[in-house]
């Protein structure tokens, strides 16, 4: 029989699992913070071909099978069709707001041109769904997914014909989407968008020059990744007038630009390695965040790149100056760095110019990618702490948003082996959120924090292979089914809902 004290203890080694007595909960932040999950249109919409949309150069790239497991797009977890469900599973879980980004060749099959109407009405009915159940929009306006028609057209982000384009995309999402979104984020990390499309040639559109990148047939190591870099930042300066100008006041909403926030560590004290891990910080994060804080490339960039760095007028430094109310980072890993100097009477690319190895982007590990089922990324929440201090110091302190952190498995199987069980990514966020919190008390000025990802969904090179979500996504069944995880449970019990439970039987489901 089980005793009364035996109970008690039960209880409370549940209650300390879920955070609720010796964790902590989102009581600890500050009034207003916002906790939230995200996806990418990409990667869970599916509808790919459907209702007018026009494919993305990912999509492309997947229907060639350079993906792991050779899969599309073409239906990942359906949240076109599901979106409903999805929203109702996002209330139960006590989420305040839901990161998605909006697919540029749904809305514009053509990435100029004409409107598609039907790319309108499913945004507006997910936007009307998520504010029915008070759950902020906060949303991304490119995501990788550039429409495959300006690939065509002029060679997308290679052209600074791009950022009319981009801006003119961004009006029309402003005017018909703006009165319900709370933030908007330009582009989702250009600084691997760029390096991996334009210098390694491992995402679409796979350009890169020998002895740079994997089998290229078309591109420039040396310059394209700068050059693409250059005008993803002015279309974002454009975007960001625009809405400053013509909307902002009007819709009450903020805008900023999302960047993938490594951070790195020295392998070893010596002086050329610190050197070299200060090389990659300019090269990651200054890259972008040196422009929009203080108008101008990093001075190593300029030195170290010279000539194949484009520069700025004195007024595109104007407008990109401040040009963000926040800054989104994605931060996943701890990477370690080692000088590795680079023969200087040889051509170089971005990799050769920073001079120093890591794990992911040296070309032999890119190599090994290939064949990877994804990367291992071993938890480091003191990493986050580094980030959110570094960015602190150096950047002015500017709102941030944790646009994504997740823990990944690789369950290598399209129906998954560890259906319900993910104690390791429950295990995973507490210890990154309770760095946040010390990051926060620490004079942060974190607003937000994004789980990645909401539910599993189509991941970039690895396909089905890889599982992010606090939502298990079963893909080998036609409907999608989705259940959820340890993770959902934890989140939801963080989010001081009592559980996924409680919200069934709210008013919004009461019969
Ligand atoms: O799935 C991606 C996302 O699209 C961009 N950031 C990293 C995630 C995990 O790889």
């Amino acid at each position: 029989m089980v005793r009364m004290w035996q109970l008690f203890l039960l209880v409370i080694s549940i209650a300390v699992y879920y955070g609720k007595v010796s964790g902590i909960s989102r009581y600890d932040f500050p009034p207003g913070f916002v906790f939230g999950a995200g996806s990418s249109a990409l990667q869970v919409e599916g509808a790919a071909a459907e209702d007018g949309r026009k494919p993305s150069i990912w999509d492309t790239f997947s229907n060639a099978g350079k993906v792991l497991d050779k899969s599309t797009g073409e239906v990942a977890a359906d949240q076109y069709h599901k979106y409903k469900d999805d929203v109702k599973l996002m209330y139960e879980m006590g989420l305040d707001a839901y990161r998605f980004s909006i697919s540029w060749s749904r809305l514009i099959p053509d990435g100029n041109g004409a409107v598609n109407p039907k790319g309108v009405q499913y945004y507006n009915n997910l936007i009307d769904q998520l504010i029915i159940h008070g759950i902020e929009a906060h949303v991304t306006l490119n995501h990788f997914d550039l429409p495959q028609a300006l690939e065509d057209e002029y060679g997308g982000y290679l052209s600074p014909k791009f950022i009319e384009d981009f801006t003119a995309y961004a009006d029309i999402c402003f005017k018909e989407f703006g009165d319900r979104v709370r933030s908007w984020s330009t582009f989702n990390e250009p600084n691997i968008q760029t390096v991996a499309g334009y210098d390694i040639g491992l995402f679409p559109p796979e350009r890169c020059s020998f002895p740079f990148g994997l089998n290229c047939s078309k591109g420039n190591s040396s310059t394209e990744v700068y050059t693409t870099a250059h005008n993803i930042l002015l279309s974002h300066a454009a975007a960001v007038q625009l809405y400053r100008q013509k909307y902002q006041e009007k819709q009450n909403g903020y805008i900023g630009i999302t960047i993938l926030g490594f951070w790195f560590e020295p392998l070893t004290d010596s002086s050329e390695d610190i050197a070299a891990t200060q090389r990659w910080i300019d090269f990651h994060l200054g890259w972008f965040l040196e422009p929009l804080v203080y108008g101008d490339y990093p001075a190593t960039m300029r030195e170290i790149v010279g000539s194949r760095l484009p520069s700025f007028s004195e007024a595109e430094s104007k407008r990109l100056k401040r040009s963000f109310d926040f800054i989104g980072l994605n931060h996943y890993v701890v990477l370690y760095v080692q000088d590795a100097p680079a023969e200087t009477d040889k051509e170089r690319d971005y990799v050769t110019d920073i001079s120093a190895r890591i794990s992911f982007l040296d070309r032999l590990l890119v190599e090994d990618f290939r064949s990877l089922k994804g990367f291992e990324m071993p938890a480091a929440p003191w990493g986050m702490q580094r980030l959110l201090e570094y960015v602190k110091l150096h950047y002015e302190n500017p709102a941030v948003i944790i646009h994504e952190n997740g823990y990944a498995d690789f369950s290598n199987s399209a129906t998954p082996s560890k259906t319900h069980d993910d104690a390791e990514r429950a295990d995973y966020l507490r210890g990154y959120i309770e760095s946040l919190l010390l990051s926060i008390r620490n004079g942060s000025n974190a607003r937000a924090y994004f789980v990645w990802s909401f539910m599993d969904c189509f991941e970039l090179l690895s396909g089905y292979t890889t599982r992010y979500g606090l939502y298990g996504v079963d893909f080998h069944d036609k409907d999608r089914k989705r259940y959820p995880r340890l993770s959902a449970h934890w989140y939801s019990s963080f989010l001081e809902n009592t559980g996924l439970e409680r919200r069934r039987s709210s008013y919004l489901y009461s019969s």
